[in-house]
């Protein structure tokens, strides 16, 4: 009996060719990704980006509501800081080859999905459609007292006052998921959907580790779905994988999808 370990893992063109002839059967292919596939847009993944000043707060610390209300100008300048990087960068290939791998499948009347952790909005910069941005975006605003509903774009970039206010001086937020914070019920609904009716989920760029988003491949695998997961190191999902490639999403998303277009019937 193969040890599981050894057949699913690797960075060969072989097991590169066997996923993408996989993916290339799938008349739904949905997609997971994460912080690490915005790493080739010289973006610092969720983790590195506890660097610098905000080394020695714990990233739920930052990124939570209580965090931002004991210290909404701390907070606001790490987003600062993280918008001004999202503002410099550009879609990378493995962001290009999902968009063009969408493109591809809807003109041969099948479906593709995309479903994101990342607020970076870099998906939609490089053409992908209808993206599901489960824990928001980084753009996006709205009054810390009121709901989701009233977000609004802020482009301001660098910030000209921290923290920006609205027009009547109420504090402003990021229209972000935070830990603690439930999300959106819609986005999570599509997601669990696609999920559940997909043939293959590609998961790239994400240590899987942050719930309910680390839960969404599961489901797809539990549903009979095909599981192929891009990303340079082990993951809590690799064991799970059908697939586990080892290798920048930057690098190996595109000669997937070549693969996979070439080979399709
Ligand atoms: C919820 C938005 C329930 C903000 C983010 C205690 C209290 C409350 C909740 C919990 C708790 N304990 C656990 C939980 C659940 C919690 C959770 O999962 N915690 C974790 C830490 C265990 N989840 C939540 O709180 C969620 N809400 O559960 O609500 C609830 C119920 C009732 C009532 C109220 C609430 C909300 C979770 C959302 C948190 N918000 N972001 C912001 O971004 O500023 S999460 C944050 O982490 C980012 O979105 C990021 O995307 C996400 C996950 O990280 P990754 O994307 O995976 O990035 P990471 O850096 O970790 O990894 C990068 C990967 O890329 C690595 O694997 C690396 O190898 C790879 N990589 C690097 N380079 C490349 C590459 N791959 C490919 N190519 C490359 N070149």
């Amino acid at each position: 009996m193969d040890n599981k370990h050894n057949t699913n893992r690797g960075s060969d063109s072989a097991m590169l060719k066997a996923a993408a002839e996989a993916a290339a059967g799938a008349h739904y292919i949905a997609v997971m990704t994460g912080a690490g596939v915005s790493a080739e847009s010289g973006i610092p993944t969720f983790r590195e980006a506890q660097t610098g000043l905000w080394a020695k707060y714990d990233p739920v610390m930052l990124a939570s509501y209580e965090g931002f209300m004991q210290d909404p100008e701390n907070v606001w300048r790490w987003y600062d800081m993280r918008r001004q990087k999202v503002r410099e960068a550009r879609p990378n290939p493995g962001h290009n080859a999902f968009a063009s791998w969408e493109q591809e499948w809807r003109r041969r009347g099948r479906t593709f999905q995309l479903v994101t952790q990342n607020i970076d909005d870099l998906h939609g910069l490089a053409g992908s459609s209808d993206v599901i941005e489960l824990h928001g975006n980084i753009w996006m605003v709205r009054s810390v007292d009121t709901p989701h509903s009233k977000a609004f774009r802020l482009d301001d970039c660098p910030l000209s006052e921290i923290p920006p206010r609205g027009k009547d001086e109420e504090l402003l937020r990021p229209h972000v998921v935070w830990f603690g914070e439930m999300l959106d019920e819609k986005n999570l609904i599509e997601a669990f959907r696609a999920a559940a009716e997909c043939d293959v989920m590609i998961v790239a760029g994400t240590s899987s580790l942050v719930y309910p988003a680390a839960a969404i491949p599961i489901m797809a695998k539990r549903e009979g779905a095909i599981v192929i997961e891009v990303n340079p190191e082990d993951t809590s999902l690799s064991a799970e994988a059908d697939y586990s490639l080892r290798g920048t999403s930057g690098e190996l998303l595109p000669a997937m999808y070549e693969h996979a277009k070439s080979v399709a019937d």
